[in-house]
């Protein structure tokens, strides 16, 4: 066998074998590996439905066309654009068609749960941008006061909202208000809580947003990707020329035909059903550490962040690498006023999007929050902690049947 194909069975075996609780991943249908596999890797197709560079096109703009349709379906929305190979191209064609180079944009200090895409020095978006932060308060929340006084100070063209790891709701209509008071737009990275929009478990930014961006691979749980969202006809105009040709070139219509499908399986009942449960699963997790004695928040949506340092005396790497042991897979996540670097943390970010797909139940959610605790004090051994993962995850469907 091929060293890749040999490769490819090890993760597949590893993602059968392990709880993910990496809280932007997900499995995919059969039916969307199918498509994201496909022969439409083979085709070149710049340009939009019906508007493309290339000839052979008539199926690849049919495929389009319905991936963006069920995309506008599914969130109640007048535009789409598919296009965006990533949410951060997906963010960069957004910044593009809001404002000029150089234009201000207001986020949340990346440090409390933003995205490096929201101004990090480390991403294109603080060069070509200025971004200034908004903090959270003290209890690890969105303060909207705080947002409004900085907005009236800082007059940003842009106020974006929306991130990577915040574990409660988001008011969109106050952020919207915020917006008309200092005269901004309003842009929403929803990347991480789309699936929950989706399935109306989250309030939509979309009847508020001027342009709102996602990725299609964390709870919406389709193919690796980017989407944008707007109801206004002359923002579409410029999102779609800041797609293409400005950042990307080609379009991934094997992914587009994935993101189609995906759309789809988001308008059903299994899929709200799915949102329920993974809802249920994240707060039992995290109040179950909570009443252990650990220091966790507590969760509204799909994700909480754990306070290692406090709770263990360990950094959120070393964290990371002990779970890891045992086949627990977490990402190492800076929590609000953290001390440590970006390298190391206080924190681990836990979610239930993946193994909740799988069949995780809020029984397991108990009994993982508990592995969880007793691991990081040391209070059971690695090969007893391997066997319970072993055999919760054997009860779990396995991915390749999804
Ligand atoms: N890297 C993603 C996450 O894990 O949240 C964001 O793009």
């Amino acid at each position: 066998m091929n060293k890749i194909f040999e490769l490819i069975e090890q993760e597949q075996l590893r993602q059968n074998r392990g709880i993910e609780l990496i809280a932007s991943e997900n499995y995919v249908s059969k039916q969307i590996r199918e498509a994201a596999g496909s022969i439409l890797t083979n085709k070149y197709a710049e340009g939009y439905p019906n508007k493309r560079y290339y000839g052979g096109c008539e199926f690849v703009d049919q495929i389009e066309q319905i991936a963006i349709d069920n995309a506008c379906k599914l969130f109640g929305c007048k535009y789409a654009n598919v296009q965006p190979h990533s949410g951060s191209q997906a963010n960069a064609a957004s910044y593009r068609a809001l404002m000029p180079e150089g234009g201000k944009v207001l986020s949340l200090v990346l440090n409390d749960g933003g995205h490096l895409t929201h101004g990090s020095n480390v991403s294109f978006s603080s060069h070509f941008y200025e971004f200034v932060f908004y903090p959270l308060n003290k209890d690890g929340k969105l303060d909207y006061d705080e947002i409004l006084r900085l907005a009236e100070i800082e007059k940003p063209n842009v106020i974006l909202s929306g991130y990577s790891a915040y574990p409660y709701q988001i008011d969109f209509k106050k952020i919207r208000e915020i917006c008309d008071k200092v005269g901004a737009k309003m842009m929403v990275d929803m990347a991480h809580i789309a699936g929950l929009i989706a399935a109306n478990k989250h309030p939509s930014p979309v009847p508020y947003a001027d342009i709102v961006t996602s990725t299609t691979h964390k709870t919406l749980r389709g193919p690796r990707g980017g989407l944008i969202l707007t109801n206004n006809e002359e923002l579409i105009k410029k999102i779609n020329s800041a797609v293409f040709p400005f950042y990307q070139g080609g379009p991934l219509e094997h992914i587009i035909a994935a993101k189609a499908l995906c759309f789809e399986e988001d308008n059903t009942k299994e899929f709200k059903d799915y949102v329920t449960s993974l809802m249920e699963n994240t707060l039992t997790c995290s109040e179950t550490l909570r009443s252990l004695g650990a220091k966790a928040t507590s969760s509204e949506n799909h994700l909480f962040l754990l306070d290692v340092m406090t709770s263990f005396g360990i950094t959120g790497l070393v964290a990371q690498k002990k779970l890891e042991e045992i086949g627990i897979t977490t990402n190492k996540n800076m929590i609000p006023g953290d001390t440590l670097s970006p390298k190391e943390t206080s924190g681990l970010r836990i979610g239930f999007a993946a193994v909740t797909t799988r069949g995780c139940n809020k029984e397991n959610a108990k009994e993982i929050a508990t592995l969880i605790y007793e691991y990081l004090s040391d209070k059971i051994s690695k090969e007893e902690a391997n066997k319970k993962v072993l055999n919760m995850t054997s009860k779990w469907k396995q991915i390749q049947e999804l």
